[in-house]
């Protein structure tokens, strides 16, 4: 097991992986978000370039921003109980381990843990459960990280790879706005656009492209935000989505609302998710959320985590509103 936790050092290793794989499967974490999809796709046009025709899973579906990246149809929605495609390499992006693959990671354990396996991820995390491992949790998406991954190997990048990877910077970094935003976030973003990546359609489709059915989520969900002293939380009832006819990931509009709340600490956005409730976290420093994230089984970074919940919209709000707010006194006094 190797792993790395800079670009430029795993850059040869991954070099003879990548290089030798002939038929690659690109796998991800269960509701990929932009910078899930955009890795995936810009790993299919990477080789895609070189002649190879590399696989990619997804579950349970794609976000709505990938529809403006080439070949986002190519993309395999699993369907529980199905095979994966036969692979000499798994290459696992922007996960931070096999739980996280949902029913992927579950019904294939043993068929994954036969064949070698590279992963490229930023979350601080990760249990680095790959033969091959690129981790920098100081990178503000993995779009950034295998970016800089691509080039200190020497593939170059299409159009449709570079604008694969500039989705998932932008969206990660919340256009760089994010606490984890840094100068070679925007260096990396300067060099795929100059590199061909389409900003515009990618700013489009992560900014201007709001829907009505969306919109009226976010209104019926912060009717009852509750908000105190730095703390904000919200729920998503699943007559909410039913009522509005919208998708769990609708939900990340909501959080983006409340993450501009004045004088917010942390906040809660928790989903209703059939028997389950599904928790989004996010907060500004120094409030540390992955760390109440891992109390429950999930993850991510300082500012943002998650977790799912193996108990009903109430029973969860009762443990996890008291849990933040006890995180957030024992930071102190903003
Ligand atoms: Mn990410």
């Amino acid at each position: 097991m190797m792993r790395f936790d800079d670009a430029r050092e795993a850059a040869p290793a991954f070099a003879t992986v990548l290089d030798a794989a002939r038929h690659p499967l690109v796998l991800t974490h269960i509701n990929p978000d932009g910078d899930a999809i955009g890795a995936v796709l810009g790993i299919v046009h990477a080789f895609a370039a070189r002649g190879i025709a590399a696989s990619a899973v997804v579950w349970p579906v794609l976000p709505r921003c990938a529809q403006v990246l080439a070949d986002a149809d190519r993309v395999t929605r699993y369907q529980p109980g199905a095979q994966l495609p036969d692979a000499d390499l798994v290459i696992l992006v922007d996960t931070a381990s096999i739980a996280r693959l949902g029913p992927i990671g579950e019904e294939h354990r043993a068929w994954l843990a036969d064949r070698p396996m590279v992963l490229v991820d930023h979350h601080a995390t990760n249990d680095a459960g790959a033969s091959l491992n690129l981790i920098d949790t100081s990178a503000a998406s993995t779009c950034e990280l295998l970016a800089q991954l691509f080039g200190a190997m020497g593939w170059t990048l299409d159009t449709a790879a570079a604008t694969a990877l500039l989705l998932g910077v932008v969206s990660d970094t919340q256009s760089f706005q994010t606490t984890a935003t840094r100068p070679v976030s925007l260096r990396v973003a300067a060099d795929l656009i100059e590199g061909g990546a389409a900003h515009q359609p990618v700013v489009t489709a992560l900014q201007f492209s709001l829907p009505g059915p969306t919109a009226m989520l976010i209104g019926q969900a912060l009717a009852g935000l509750q908000y105190t002293d730095g703390v904000a939380w919200a729920v998503i009832t699943e007559a909410m989505f039913a009522a509005t006819n919208t998708l769990p990931e609708d939900a990340d509009e909501v959080l983006a609302v409340m993450q501009r709340l004045d004088g917010l600490r942390a906040c809660a956005l928790l989903r209703a998710y059939g028997t389950t409730t599904r928790l989004s976290l996010r907060s500004r420093p120094p409030i540390d959320v992955a760390a109440l994230a891992v109390r429950w089984g999930g993850g991510g970074h300082r500012q943002a985590a998650g977790a799912t919940l193996a108990m009903p919209l109430d029973e969860a709000v009762a443990l996890v509103v008291p849990a933040l707010r006890a995180a957030v006194d024992a930071v102190g006094a903003p």
